[in-house]
């Protein structure tokens, strides 16, 4: 049998509420960047209320994670709840790109942080109906940029992708890339892990939606963008990369659903991907990049 191109880890899942020493009902849809020697893991949690805040779990191996005794970052004044944090690390900070919710919709919140103690709530980034905000490692021609993923009655939910002078004010904003019909990821698409940086391109991972008799099924693909145009781009793999089979990714809060929001290049070529099972629990698992980048070149879907 062919080996699966994303070896999950043995021990999946490896965060649960059960290890979280406050009351919460999930652990899931993590980003994880290392710091210093530690593999730092902020994940997004369901309060009883239905709603979600973010707590930090650190690790010294990406697999094994214990939380800190508290929240790392709760909702601010007439917010109801933080999901989905996605980490970049760029010119010595930690960016900390992350969901809103409030009477106003869903908007992209953005956070600093050095060392993961402190945080700066540094700005609101997008206006309504956006999420899944990914900012690259890097600038582009003096320019921050980001993928992102509005939402739109008339287009398919989709990814676009905007530059800043400032991290504060977005624009030069273009659709990039579509969900392909009768395909698995036909019905929208979203940013899922930071870009990671290879000689080929940039390597982006992110989720796809089916929607099935039995409700939608979420699963993770990657696409491979121009090194130095990231509005470009190079391929998409036909193929998903990981889709729900686990127990605790068929069945959860939400059933069929893999989603990630963080993935650490490792300097042996390979890549842990992080991601939440069912809405539920936290998994990992280990792929080649080399084999995800050769997948977006070799067997490429249009990008739109
Ligand atoms: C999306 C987001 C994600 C979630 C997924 C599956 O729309 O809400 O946070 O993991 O649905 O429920």
């Amino acid at each position: 049998m062919k080996p699966d191109i994303v070896r999950r880890y043995a021990h999946n899942p490896i965060l649960t509420k059960a290890e979280v020493p406050y009351p919460v009902e999930t652990v899931h849809n993590a980003a994880v960047v290392r710091h210093e020697n530690e593999y730092i893991m902020l994940f997004r949690s369901h309060l009883r209320t239905g709603r979600s805040i973010i707590g930090l779990a650190r690790s010294p191996d990406g697999f094994h994670f214990t939380c800190d005794p508290e929240p790392f970052l709760t909702p601010a004044g007439t917010e109801f709840s933080v999901e989905d944090p996605r980490v970049t690390f760029l010119e010595g900070e930690y960016l900390i790109a992350y969901s809103v919710y409030s009477a106003d919709g869903v908007q992209i919140a953005l956070a600093k942080t050095s060392n993961f103690r402190q945080v700066d709530r540094f700005a609101l980034i997008t206006e309504a109906d956006y999420r899944n905000v990914v900012i690259f490692p890097e600038k582009f021609d003096g320019l921050y940029a980001r993928l992102d993923r509005p939402h739109s009655e008339i287009a398919p939910w989709s990814v676009w992708i905007s530059y800043s002078p400032d991290l504060r004010f977005w624009g030069e904003s273009q659709l990039i890339m579509r969900p392909v019909p009768y395909h698995w990821d036909e019905m929208k698409i979203g940013p899922g892990a930071p870009p990671i940086k290879t000689e080929q391109g940039w390597l982006s991972i992110y989720h796809g939606v089916f929607r099935t008799m039995d409700g939608s099924v979420y699963r993770l693909g990657v696409a491979l963008h121009d090194l130095r145009n990231p509005a470009r781009i190079v391929g998409v793999s036909d193929s998903w990369i990981l889709q729900p089979e686990d127990p605790w990714e068929i069945s959860g809060y939400v059933h069929n659903v893999v989603f990630t929001c963080g993935a650490v290049a490792e300097s042996d070529g390979t890549v842990k991907i992080y991601w939440g099972g069912a809405d539920t629990v936290m998994c990992v698992g280990e792929a080649n990049i080399s084999d995800l980048v050769a997948l977006c070149l070799d067997h490429a879907r249009p990008a739109k």
